[in-house]
């Protein structure tokens, strides 16, 4: 079934056609998605578009052709939970787990307070906790209530108009800028004491009056105007990771369980190191009698129980185990509230009798980056959105306009004119048929003229500053991360600009000796929906918890496909100096442990889509980090 489910991906995917999440769901829901998805690949390739197309997908594409064939879909709701939690439960061996034999609670099992580890338990009588609440003898499937902890969170985000809060935002302010340092800026008020007032006096424009002036379809090479000569600087650039050619080279479909093996190795590597794991156990080596356990396991399925506790499954590469949490080990329980499903932890714990009950969980964690001189800068965007209705062509205009030297004040050019680095994390334009109705919402219609219009626009920069590009959810790439640079073939101008660099999503460089990795954060989505404690607003706290758990999107079978390679590209083997996301068109910045996380924002106001979803961008807000310094230059206004 797993292996079915990513091998209707991959064949969409090898024909280059991008499929939504709601069309992926409805396919594998059929009786039979492979021969549904052939029939429909045959039609789609055959009759509406050309070989080379790149075609993205719907759920009403699907729907169609499914009245087309007179087929009917199995009960939508059961096959979600198959997919995103029963499927995943079974990573390592075929075998169906029986809900009915999972845990089982002899009737003298007690928490009493003695674990090494200084957790003691509010015990409110002194006989100890016993798991037993009152009436319920045996705590089992029967009586567990089984409920996910992927609570959908009703977001209260910021309602304003975007157009009122974008007006009084604070801009680029280089009176301020000249005091900081060039140290580690550890808390967020002295970053934002870092974004700068304005480049000048002028009323912000409210953005529903922008008006997106006509767009040429034909690019000319000579318009590149700062391209034409190659640079003249010296760069100590290397590509450090590029999935690009390595992933889906072959067109074969990944064996899932080789891509969980993978994963897991990687992560048990990592957290073996940890003092308190090195002498970790595989769950099918436990001594029955064994009391104490120490494992390096993944998280398979999360359950609450009837009485207040949690009982996650665990598994490893030999089998897997029930372990709870008891509701009065309250820090404890509180860990376990922000357990992501397939995330790799250790797990310390104290059997009694048939259960295992958790002491401590161990994430993967990040060492201290040591400091180090910056002895250049770099600039951060994303999101772009190039021939969408709603890219702020404006803005992005006046930041190229910066970057060139010719914008702002003397303040302003002389940060513009350090800049050595460009990174553009994902979504440099705005794709086709990324969701549903997006064409009413399109400047540009066709993916290669908005990609010509994107090299009309960045060719347009000093080609002494090296740009970075990866794509996003919204480029001409597969949908399944990791995503394989832009191809040639949709982007050719803009690979003709002699300072442009295509890689993967994710992918890793090494600028001037800065490891930087680039992640477009699509798995953000995942994690902010579907996990307490978690939003698309406060994005550092999801980018600190994926430096965590070593992996940025563990998730499998949501909204973030995932291609099962044979390695898993989306762990974070090598902790970088410079974290750069985007996807959620929110800025936000802090350095954890010495690491800068970055997310770049948006040049794209708020869609129809991020209204129904509540989301308010924060918009042209283009982070630096300045020989070390974190800034924010906004442009906004004139
Ligand atoms: O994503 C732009 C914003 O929209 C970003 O904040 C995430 C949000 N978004 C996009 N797709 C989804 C889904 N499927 N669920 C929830 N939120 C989503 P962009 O990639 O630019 O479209
Ligand atoms: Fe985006
Ligand atoms: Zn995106």
């Amino acid at each position: 079934m797993i292996c079915m489910t990513t091998e209707v991906l991959f064949k969409f995917a090898k024909k280059d056609i991008n499929l939504s999440p709601e069309a992926y769901k409805k396919i594998i829901s059929l009786d039979n998605p492979l021969d549904f998805s052939s029939s429909l690949i045959v039609k789609l390739k055959s009759q509406e578009f050309s070989k080379d197309d790149l075609i993205s997908l719907d759920e009403n594409v699907v729907d169609d052709f499914i009245v087309t064939l007179g087929l009917s879909t199995h009960e939508l709701d059961n096959k979600k939970n198959q997919i995103a939690s029963k499927n995943q439960s079974t990573l390592f061996s075929d075998d169906n787990r029986n809900d009915d034999d999972i845990v089982s609670v002899d009737e003298d099992i007690t928490l009493n307070g003695t674990d090494n580890k200084g957790l003691t338990l509010n015990d409110s009588d002194d006989k100890g906790l016993n798991l037993n609440d009152s009436d319920d003898k045996v705590l089992n499937a029967d009586t567990a209530e089984i409920t996910t902890t992927s609570d959908v969170k009703v977001k209260n985000l910021d309602t304003e108009n975007v157009a009122n809060r974008i007006a009084t935002e604070p801009i680029f302010n280089p009176s301020i800028d000249a005091n900081s340092t060039t140290d580690d800026i550890e808390n967020k008020d002295k970053v934002d004491a870092n974004v700068l007032d304005s480049f000048e006096e002028t009323q912000s424009k409210p953005i529903s009056k922008i008006v997106q002036d006509k767009v040429p379809k034909v690019i000319d090479a000579s318009k590149f105007k700062r391209n034409l000569n190659p640079p003249t600087v010296e760069y100590d650039f290397e590509i450090l990771q590029d999935t690009s050619k390595k992933s889906y080279t072959s067109g074969e479909i990944g064996n899932l369980i080789t891509y969980f093996k993978n994963r897991y190795e990687k992560l048990s590597n990592i957290l073996s190191k940890r003092p308190e794991l090195r002498a970790y156990q595989k769950i099918r080596d436990l001594d029955e009698k064994a009391t104490d356990l120490t494992l390096i396991v993944m998280v398979s399925e999360i359950r609450n129980t009837k009485n207040g506790h949690r009982i996650v499954i665990f598994e490893d590469d030999t089998d897997e185990i029930a372990v709870l949490f008891h509701k009065d080990n309250h820090e404890l329980f509180r860990a376990s509230e922000k357990l992501i499903k397939d995330e790799t932890v250790g797990i310390l714990a104290e059997r009694k009798g048939e259960l295992a009950i958790a002491n401590r969980i161990i994430q993967p964690g990040i060492p201290r980056v040591p400091k180090k001189d910056m002895n250049f800068s770099a600039v951060f965007t994303s999101d772009i959105h190039i021939g969408s209705l709603t890219f702020l062509e404006d803005a992005f205009v006046r930041f190229t306009k910066w970057l060139n030297g010719d914008f702002g004040s003397e303040e302003q050019k002389e940060i513009a004119n350090d800049v050595k680095y460009m990174v553009v994390g994902g979504d440099i334009v705005d794709g086709i048929g990324v969701y549903p109705n997006q064409d009413a919402e399109l400047a540009i219609k066709d993916i290669s003229d908005q990609y010509d219009e994107a090299a009309r626009l960045l060719g347009d920069i000093r080609s002494d500053i090296k740009i970075i590009i990866t794509p996003g959810n919204h480029d001409a790439s597969r949908v399944a991360e990791p995503q394989p640079a832009v191809p040639e073939k949709y982007a050719k101008h803009l690979y003709e600009l002699n300072n442009t660099e295509f890689i993967s999503n994710p992918g890793v460089v090494s600028l001037d000796g800065w490891n930087t990795l680039i992640y477009h954060g699509r798995g953000f989505d995942d994690i902010a929906i579907g996990v307490k404690g978690f939003s698309h607003e406060h994005n550092d706290v999801i980018m600190e918890e994926l430096l965590n758990m070593r992996h940025l999107a563990p998730i499998y079978g949501e909204r973030t496909p995932l291609a099962s390679e044979l390695e898993d590209y989306l762990v974070i083997d090598n902790v970088p100096d410079i974290f750069h996301t985007g996807h959620v068109h929110i800025n936000t910045y802090r350095n954890y442990n010495g690491v800068h996380m970055i997310n770049s924002g948006t040049f794209q106001t708020q869609t129809e889509f991020q209204k129904i979803h509540n989301i308010v961008p924060t918009c042209a807000n283009v982070p630096v980090l300045h020989r070390g310094t974190y800034k924010q230059l906004n442009f906004l206004s004139k």
